[in-house]
């Protein structure tokens, strides 16, 4: 049979990497719920939490305004057959369901979910960019990403990002 006739393809399970960050409200118990919900979405199961992290805010570029309170930080790593853009889509309804605005770039926030890796996909769409763009300069993904996937985070990625203080909340 041909490729594609049978009409019953799924997509194949791949593993994704998630950054979760809130730094409005009870971020610390934001956090932990969005770990759940990502574990309740179809298709989808968590299978590794890294710890929490207490971060700084930090701007996406020097014209950048990075402001409000300390992050908590965290990254999970979901085994999904969900599409990547239909889990972009499941990423963003969590972000609105957690009360989550934005004003500018950059705003401080009570939920934001990115899509970091999925499995070795590269993916440039105008709404989707995996790997993520900006995810090797910054200590809270690379810190939490490393604790859960070690082969992922070299040694010299995360010494580039140790100027950024990041710190380890206790469980
Ligand atoms: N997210 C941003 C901008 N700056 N800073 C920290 N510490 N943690 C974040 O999750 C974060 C940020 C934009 O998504
Ligand atoms: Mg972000
Ligand atoms: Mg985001």
């Amino acid at each position: 049979m041909p490729a594609g006739a049978s009409g019953k393809e799924t997509t194949p399970q791949v593993t994704a990497y998630v950054a979760l960050g809130a730094n409005l409200g009870d971020a610390e118990a934001t956090v932990r719920q969005a770990m759940d919900a990502l574990d309740r979405l179809p298709l989808s199961r968590v299978l590794r939490r890294s710890s929490l992290y207490r971060t700084a805010p930090v701007a996406r570029d020097c014209a950048g305004r990075a402001d409000g309170p300390d992050y908590i930080n965290a990254v999970v790593a979901l085994d999904t057959r969900l599409p990547a853009l239909d889990l972009l889509d499941r990423l963003q309804a969590l972000e609105l369901a957690a009360g989550r605005e934005r004003p500018y770039p950059d705003a401080p926030r009570t939920l934001d979910l990115d899509l970091l890796l999925y499995g070795d996909a590269r993916i440039d769409s105008p709404c989707l960019s995996v790997p993520h763009p900006r995810m090797m300069q910054r200590a809270f993904v690379l810190v939490p990403l490393a604790e859960i996937a070690p082969g992922l985070v070299s040694e010299a990625q995360l010494r580039a990002v140790a100027n950024q203080a990041i710190t380890r909340v206790d469980a």
